[in-house]
């Protein structure tokens, strides 16, 4: 049997953050409450989280390069909704976070959960809020729990 490497879903003695966004923020608050109630749930001391809040979408990627500079993070945690409109905008912040958080994650070696939502309708974001598709807040603290340990294990 070859050997299998995965990390486990235990955050205790991680110290992990978590960028959101305050537009849409009747989404963005939703997918905060996931992400703190996965982080709780696998074991986190409260000390260990810190928040951090952010204008928009767009601001994710230089918050979250900034935080993984400083080491302290095992993981971060960035979650945002990005709601399509009738104009361009839309691609222009969504490609910026998604392309923008992936090169963080790649550049600093610290992993970075994406829990950003771009969805075409108000509706589907909350569906993925905490409604019938569930909370991808919630999900991606679970992602950013599972990679820290990896890396950490892989590192070793
Ligand atoms: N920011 C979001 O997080 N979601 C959006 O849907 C959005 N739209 O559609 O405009 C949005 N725009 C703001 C953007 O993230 C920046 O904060 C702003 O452009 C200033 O840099």
């Amino acid at each position: 049997m070859s050997p299998v490497t995965e990390g486990n879903l235990d955050a205790s003695g991680l110290k992990i953050v978590i960028v959101v966004a305050r537009f849409n923020s009747f989404i963005t608050d939703r997918l905060l409450a996931g992400a703190l109630d996965a982080l709780k749930r696998s074991g986190a001391a409260p000390d260990a989280i810190e928040i951090v809040k952010v204008p928009g979408a767009w601001e994710l990627p230089l918050t979250a390069k900034t935080l993984a500079a400083t080491n302290r993070y095992a993981a971060i945690v960035a979650l945002g909704a990005v709601i399509r409109g009738d104009t361009p905008h839309f691609d222009h912040v969504a490609n910026q976070a998604s392309s923008g958080l992936a090169a963080v994650a790649l550049e600093t070696g610290v992993p970075v959960a994406f829990g950003v939502l771009t969805t075409n309708t108000v509706e589907q974001a909350i569906d993925r809020a905490g409604g019938k598709s569930g909370n991808k807040g919630y999900d991606a603290a679970i992602t950013a729990i599972e990679m820290a340990d990896l890396l950490r294990r892989l590192r070793k």
